[in-house]
């Protein structure tokens, strides 16, 4: 048997994605809550009503922007797929499926309305505290991301968000209540959700990202590089027991030809996209490569002595990551491009490509797994990983997903391969393992899931759950500790 006792089989979601409720109990917005179907690249000012009736000012989302809001237009991320009124069903079907871990995030403006408060709301804090006895009922361990994508939105309006270095302390306090709150029901935390994408994700603006936007990004990236780490410290403080990891976006970049230009080019990508963030969460410095970085856009950092001290002592206890696809680099003018959601670039001939242009590729799981470890020698976890595809509910209402079962198998034949070459891979959650709101298309019918929700793109549906074929096939990889893939 090649994956240890006790690996951690389980799932991922995220609060913004599935919970709705956006207005329930006390919560405030997040940036989440505005956004609409659309593409990630777009930036776009866009107005909203807060649910007091008071008008927003009116933002530039910078990244994961999914359009501009107009009246009257269905907002998913509202309703998700009304997981705060669900989690008892969904808990216990991930139970049957032999979950031993649930990666879920919390919505910080649940906790705290606005962001800055100093009290949080207790409703907000008697949920999350529901959800984790119900997953310990069943012997589920949660792994709960601190942040993922949802900023309460009155920061971003009234701080201008992660520009402001403010952001640090509101972003502690929210992270210590939640580390007392929950000592003895939490242990594995996850700072940021793909810390690295403020850096990737104005890469796949193809070059139309300006200085100024790397000066901000770099800039916004290093409060949150110091934020987690102070959380790391103080979570630390509060119980012994705590694993805190950072979540890495782990897209596998090659190069395009063996041209020593496109070797080079590709070097670079994989410092400026993965390893920088890795390094700084994992070592506690900024790495050699990273004066290049700046100096390629011009960039000053307002870093002080004290955040290096903190980055220092805040390191990592694990290295997390998504993992989807890899991408391709090259100096070289291209015609076959990937123009998906998050995928960019040239399409590598030797892989296939779903809807959506992300390329399958099980081996680049191997690859990263084998070239992370080596690097940073910690524990490491896949906490996404899955495909995105419409599934078709038959006429006696099973879901036949075998694409989803191939895509999953032989990316857990990779994960063998890496752990049998001496890799520590602690856990594997597959992302979405319930349908919800696709984070870059702000659709539902682009499906994860091995549950399928009756729920479509116009908000119509009635929230019912139903297994799909990939339920089955999940629940005995997990019952024979991966034998069965
Ligand atoms: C990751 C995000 C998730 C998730 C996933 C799939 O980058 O952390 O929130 O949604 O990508 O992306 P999508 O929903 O666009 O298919």
């Amino acid at each position: 048997m090649v994956f240890p006792k006790g690996f951690l089989w389980g799932g991922a979601t995220a609060a913004n994605q599935c919970e709705g409720a956006y207005d329930v109990d006390g919560r405030g917005l997040s940036r989440m809550d505005i956004t609409t179907a659309g593409t990630l690249t777009e930036r776009r000012q866009v107005t909203y009503t807060y649910p007091d009736g008071r008008t927003g000012k009116g933002l530039t989302i910078p990244t994961g922007a999914h359009g501009a809001v107009l009246p009257g237009e269905y907002y998913p991320n509202h309703d998700g797929i009304d997981f705060y009124h669900h989690y008892k069903e969904d808990i216990a079907l991930f139970a049957e499926m032999g979950f031993k871990i649930f990666r879920m995030s919390i919505s910080w403006s649940r906790i705290f309305p606005h962001g800055d408060e100093s009290e949080p709301n207790q409703k907000g804090l008697e949920f999350y505290r529901n959800v984790f006895e119900e997953l310990h009922k069943y012997g589920i361990e949660p792994l709960v991301t601190i942040s993922h994508y949802e900023t309460p939105l009155y920061l971003e309006e009234h701080y201008g968000g992660w520009n402001n270095r403010k952001m640090i302390s509101f972003y502690t306090h929210y992270a210590e209540t939640l580390f007392k709150e929950y000592r003895g029901l939490v242990k594995y935390w996850l700072t940021f959700n793909e810390i690295n994408t403020t850096i990737m994700f104005l890469e796949m603006l193809g070059g139309k990202a300006d200085d100024a936007a790397y000066q901000q990004a770099y800039q916004q990236l290093h409060y949150q590089f110091v934020a987690s780490a102070q959380a790391v410290s103080i979570g630390h403080q509060i119980s012994s027991d705590n694993q805190i990891g950072c979540m890495i976006c782990g897209i596998v970049s090659y190069p395009l030809t063996p041209d020593p230009q496109d070797i080079m080019k590709n070097r670079h990508a994989w410092e400026q996209n993965i390893f920088y963030s890795g390094d700084v969460q994992c070592f506690g410095e900024y790495p050699t490569f990273s004066k290049r970085l700046w100096d390629a856009h011009d960039v000053h950092l307002d870093i002080t002595d004290q955040d290096r001290a903190d980055l220092k002592s805040g390191t990592v206890d694990m290295y997390t990551f998504s993992y989807y696809m890899s991408s391709t680099t090259t100096t070289h003018a291209v015609e076959n491009d990937a123009q998906g959601n998050f995928s960019i670039g040239a399409k590598n001939p030797y892989l296939q490509y779903s809807e959506w242009d992300w390329a399958d590729d099980p081996a680049g799981l191997q690859y990263y797994l084998e070239v992370i470890y080596d690097r940073y020698h910690l524990p490491l976890m896949i906490v996404e990983n899955g495909l995105g595809a419409v599934d078709k509910v038959g006429a006696d209402g099973s879901i036949h997903d075998p694409y989803r079962i191939a895509y999953m198998a032989e990316h857990i034949e990779a994960m063998e391969k890496a752990i049998a070459n001496g890799v520590d891979l602690v856990g594997y959650t597959s992302w979405g393992c319930i349908d919800l709101v696709s984070a870059g298309t702000g659709q539902m019918s682009k499906r994860y899931g091995l549950i399928y929700v009756d729920r479509d793109d116009a908000g119509n549906g009635t929230f019912e759950r139903r297994k799909k074929d990939s339920f089955y096939w999940y629940q005995n990889v997990i019952q024979t500790n991966g034998a069965a893939v």
